[in-house]
Formats: structure tokens, C-alpha cells, sequence
């Protein structure tokens, strides 16, 4: 039998969409999987594991996936032994402490002898122990937000992402404790085979170059010849750009690749320097 990657991804939940979605940009594709555990894909050696997002980290840990996609938050909450292969950029969210807008706290020790309430426990624990703070920790498994309203507990320990559930539940945010992103994991413990390397080399070759891809556009515009300095001065220089004549002969075309993020701003600057008929497309890979 062929040797293939067994690779761990949240069953239903916020990073569900976004692990299938990577996958699927990565031309890695399978059948719908609403009432499977395990589907082999069928277009490169991987097969999906669709579990809780709590459970991957030590599932991975123990070997029995090899690799997984969750939350760094999860990973610390369950001390797992994994190694971070690769930030994927999504479901970024912080772990905070906050509490009610009206009573601030400016330091972690006005937390001393107060009641917490988080589902993340060993995480609160870890950084009141490292602030030589003694609380009570109150664990709950889920609306740790109505925790105040409904007095459990004066201040919270949770995942804020744009801050809309505190603000909405009269909350505001104290001390960020950590920041979290959906990672790429795999065991720590035991080498993978050469073999699961050697395709998690190339999985890892694919998610970096749709990971560039997305982080740059691909812009094109022309340009009469008397303005390409100013045009070429505002681009920036990640790589130098293509420039090709036009049958005319007074105009060129300019061709770059620059940061997603700027293309708005580049566009405008372009656009008054001159540059007409501006094309920005998205870019499926990048292989440098
Ligand atoms: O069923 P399963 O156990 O698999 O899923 P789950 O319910 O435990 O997790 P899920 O799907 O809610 O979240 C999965 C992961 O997404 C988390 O472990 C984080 O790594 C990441 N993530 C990113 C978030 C958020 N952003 C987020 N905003 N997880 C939860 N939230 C919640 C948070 O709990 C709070 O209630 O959203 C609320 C805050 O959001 P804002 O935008 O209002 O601040
Ligand atoms: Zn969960």
C-alpha cells in the first residue's frame, strides 16, 4: 500500500471552512464529508481526519494523525508536544482577560482573590502563576461572556476576535495573554517516516505558494513613455517589473507583482501619475 499523510482538521466550527478551503486552493480535493470521520483525497496522498478541534492536538501528539490544523490557543490550553510547521494566517483571535467597562483594572494584581471564568484553565492558571496572582479560576465550557451579568464570576478569561461579543455584553478587554492563529502542527515525539516527510514536504510546498499568491496581486496598466519613471518610482521594488512596448509606439505596458495589501492605495498613486487602463488580478501560485 502507498504511503499516505493523515492530516487533522476541525469537523464543524470556525476553522472548518478555511482548512477545507486551504486544501481545496492547494488543488488537493475530496468528496463532501457532512457525515464522514476519515476521507481519502483524491488527487494527492492525504487522508482527512475530521475531529472536535480539542481533540487534534493530542491526537496528533499520540501519533495517530500525523499533522493537524488548529488553534495555537487549543495547543496551549493541552500542553501538547507538536511543532508548529507552518502559520496558516487564519483564525486569528487573542486570549484575554476582561471585565466590566465601567470598573478597569490596570494590573493583574487587582485581580488577586477576584473569581475568573474561561474554558481555558491551564492558560489562566500559567500566566496568574507567572504573575504571582492567586484568583479562582471558574471553568465553564461555553457563553463565558454572560459570566458578570449573571455574577459567577467579575471578570473572564476568553477569545476576543473583534471585540463585538464584550462590547455587546457591556465588557471591555484588560490584559491580551496570547495571540493565536490556526497552525499547521506535527508530532514532536516520534519522527514521521520519510516517506509522510517527503509528502508533507510537498504539502508544505503548496501551502506557501498559495499563501504568497494570496498575499499579491498581479497589477498591469499602460503608460506614455514620458510618465514610466514616475509610474515605475511608485511601484514598489519587490521585483523588478515588466515592461513591454505597445504597436503605437508613445505608450508602454507595465506589468508587477505587488503586496495585496497596498493595491488600493497603489492603484490611486498610479492612476494619478498617469498610468491608465490598470488591471489588478489575483494570483493562483507563486513559485519562486
Ligand atoms: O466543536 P469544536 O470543539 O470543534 O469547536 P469549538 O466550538 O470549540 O471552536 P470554534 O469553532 O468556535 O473555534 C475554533 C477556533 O477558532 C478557536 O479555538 C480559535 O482558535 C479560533 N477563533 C478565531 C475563534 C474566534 N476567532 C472567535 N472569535 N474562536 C472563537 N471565537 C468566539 C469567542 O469564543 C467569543 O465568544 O467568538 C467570540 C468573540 O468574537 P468577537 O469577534 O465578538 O470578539
Ligand atoms: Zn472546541
Amino acid at each position: 500500500m502507498k504511503t499516505r499523510l493523515q492530516l487533522a482538521i476541525q469537523k464543524k466550527g470556525r476553522l472548518s471552512e478555511k482548512s477545507t478551503g486551504l486544501l481545496a486552493r492547494c488543488g488537493i480535493e475530496f468528496e463532501n464529508h457532512s457525515d464522514k470521520l476519515l476521507i481519502a483525497c483524491d488527487s494527492f496522498p492525504l487522508d482527512l481526519l475530521f475531529l472536535r478541534d480539542d481533540d487534534i492536538p493530542e491526537y496528533v501528539q499520540d501519533g495517530v494523525a500525523d499533522v493537524g490544523i488548529v488553534g495555537e490557543n487549543v495547543i496551549a490550553e493541552k500542553n501538547a508536544v507538536v511543532r508548529v510547521v507552518k502559520k496558516t494566517g487564519f483564525g486569528k483571535c487573542r486570549l484575554s482577560i476582561a471585565g466590566p467597562e465601567d470598573e478597569p483594572i490596570a494590573s493583574p494584581a487587582e485581580l488577586s482573590g477576584r473569581r475568573i471564568a474561561t474554558s481555558y484553565p491551564v492558560i489562566l492558571g500559567d500566566f496568574l502563576k507567572r504573575e504571582g496572582v492567586s484568583a479562582e479560576i471558574v471553568e465553564i465550557s461555553g457563553s463565558v461572556e454572560i459570566a458578570p451579568a449573571i455574577r459567577i464570576a467579575e471578570y473572564i478569561f476568553d477569545i476576543v476576535s473583534s471585540g463585538n461579543t464584550l462590547r455587546y455584553n457591556k465588557l471591555t478587554e484588560y490584559i491580551k495573554v496570547l495571540d493565536s492563529e490556526a497552525v499547521l502542527i506535527a508530532g514532536n515525539n516520534k519522527p514521521l517516516s520519510p516517506e509522510k516527510e517527503y509528502i508533507l514536504a510537498l504539502l508544505l510546498e503548496r501551502i506557501e505558494s498559495v499563501m504568497k499568491a494570496s498575499a499579491s496581486r498581479y497589477i498591469m496598466m499602460n503608460a506614455a513613455k514620458e510618465k514610466l519613471g514616475t509610474v515605475l518610482a511608485i511601484l514598489p521594488s519587490m521585483k523588478s517589473p515588466t515592461i513591454l512596448p505597445l504597436a503605437d509606439g508613445t505608450n508602454v505596458s507595465v506589468h508587477a507583482v505587488i503586496p495585496a495589501e497596498q493595491r488600493w492605495e497603489l492603484v490611486s498613486s498610479l492612476k494619478s501619475a498617469g498610468a491608465t487602463g490598470i488591471l489588478v488580478l489575483q494570483i493562483a501560485n507563486v513559485v519562486p
